[in-house]
């Protein structure tokens, strides 16, 4: 799929600081991408509905990961995928009278809008499920021939199952108990109480065709692609075992990311997937989790229709830390925007406080695990001092701009 537009990424003078993150399976703060180049990989959008701000939240903390790679010199491989197919979208369809097809192809289109209104930079592959069915067909055959995969005991619909303890590791990456893999599997898209699966936590990878539904005729039979191996594939034939980072909200911590694992795993008998698993905390809204039950989604695009400018939307959804549960409210978008004010100003000035330690403050702090309530707090009292009067740096205020650009995805100067 086509990606949206990017937006230039200046350099910021000074030492930029390696980036160190937490990571899901070692449950600690890591230093991640030791080499020159880091791959990236983000889960993307099922796109049944338009951006919500949980979404968007999510890639913004991606982003920053991206930029803060860049500012270290590293060449960034970022791929990112749009679960194309798959039980939601045509569930939604499916209500609405719509085609399914017609209806991915737009809310990608709309996603892809509100990430360039964001200034997200975009993903080197942005590819889609429905694209990917070739390669999740190599990956499952070869799963198949190995033994890490089976048939379900169903004549009628022999879909494919994981073996989920084919690696030996399973569990690795979520470090959750068996009751609690349970739990989440049943919540979370799996299928525990299927007749003919060998054991309730097993995946599935390939669902053989049922009348109405979009099929594939393929080597393994007419179907379609299960929802985790679409991500192992998708990231295996772009970035190779053992890439930098996995990301995505911490409701993919269990089962997505952890068959995802599992499933390249298994394939390449190598570990790990991914060095880092890296997930983002759940917006809400006022307190109440965003769900579509609930009807309290808060759309980027409805926000972008009402003229709020989505630096503010920005600024707002990064001024917690990334892993906090953290809500949207109207008063933590006046705040990003007074805060939006403030910076301009204090940009637009002729002169102010020199910019060169609180440059270092804002790169310490994006670097300690994306810590963006101390990167913005360094900026406030360099845009306050500004304000006052203090200092007569004349490229203070210029410096400033650069990186908050560069580093946080924000042009003041627009
Ligand atoms: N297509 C799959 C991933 S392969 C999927 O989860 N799609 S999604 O549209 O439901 O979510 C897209 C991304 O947004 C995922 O990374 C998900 O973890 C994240 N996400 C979903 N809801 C929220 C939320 N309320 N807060 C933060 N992130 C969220
Ligand atoms: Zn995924």
């Amino acid at each position: 799929m086509q990606p949206w537009a990017t937006t230039p990424v200046p350099r910021t003078p000074g030492t930029p600081r390696p980036l160190r993150l937490f990571d899901t399976a070692s449950q600690e703060v890591r230093p991640t991408a030791p080499g020159r180049t880091a791959g990236l990989y983000v889960c993307g959008i099922t796109p049944y509905d338009a951006t919500h701000l949980g979404h968007a939240a999510t890639y913004l903390t991606f982003d920053l990961v991206n930029r803060v790679w860049r500012d270290n010199g590293i060449d960034v491989t970022y791929v990112q995928n749009v679960t194309d197919v798959d039980d939601p979208l045509l569930e939604r369809a499916e209500r609405d009278g719509e085609d399914w097809v017609v209806l991915g192809l737009r809310e990608t289109a709309l996603f892809r809008e509100d990430m360039e209104a964001l200034r997200v930079l975009p993903p080197a592959h942005f590819v889609g499920a429905v694209e990917a069915v070739p390669e999740v067909v190599e990956v499952v055959a070869k799963l198949l021939a190995d033994g890490a995969a089976y048939r379900a005991d169903d004549p009628e619909y022999p879909d494919i199952y994981f073996d989920h303890l084919a690696t030996g590791r399973f569990g690795y990456e979520s470090n959750y108990d068996e009751v609690t893999m349970g739990t989440l599997f049943a919540e979370r898209g799996g299928d525990p109480d299927r007749p003919g699966k060998r054991h309730p936590l097993d995946a599935l990878l390939w669902r053989a065709a049922r009348p109405g539904e979009p099929a594939w005729d393929t080597e393994l039979g007419r179907g379609r692609p299960g929802w985790h191996v679409e991500c192992s594939a998708i990231a295996l034939n772009r970035l190779g075992m053992g890439f930098d980072v996995q990301g995505g909200g911490s409701d993919l911590v269990f089962p997505h990311h952890e068959f995802s694992a599992a499933h390249a795993e298994a394939l390449t008998g190598e570990h790990p997937f991914a060095r880092h698993y890296c997930h983002t905390g759940m917006i809400g809204l006022d307190g109440e989790k965003m769900s579509k039950s609930k009807g309290n989604l808060v759309f980027v695009s409805r926000l972008r229709a009402d003229g709020v400018d989505s630096r503010a939307v920005r600024l707002a959804l990064l001024a917690e830390h990334y892993r906090s549960d953290r809500s949207w409210t109207a008063d933590l978008l006046a705040e990003a925007e007074a805060r939006l004010d403030r910076w301009r100003r204090a940009v637009a000035l002729d002169a102010g406080p020199g910019a060169g330690d609180t440059l270092d403050r804002v790169r310490t702090y994006l670097s300690d695990d994306l810590d963006t309530p101390a990167a913005f707090a360094a900026l406030d009292s360099w845009a306050a001092e500004a304000a006052a009067g203090a200092g007569d740096d004349r490229d203070a205020p210029g410096l400033v701009a650069t990186a908050v650009d560069a580093l946080l995805g924000v042009d003041l100067r627009a």
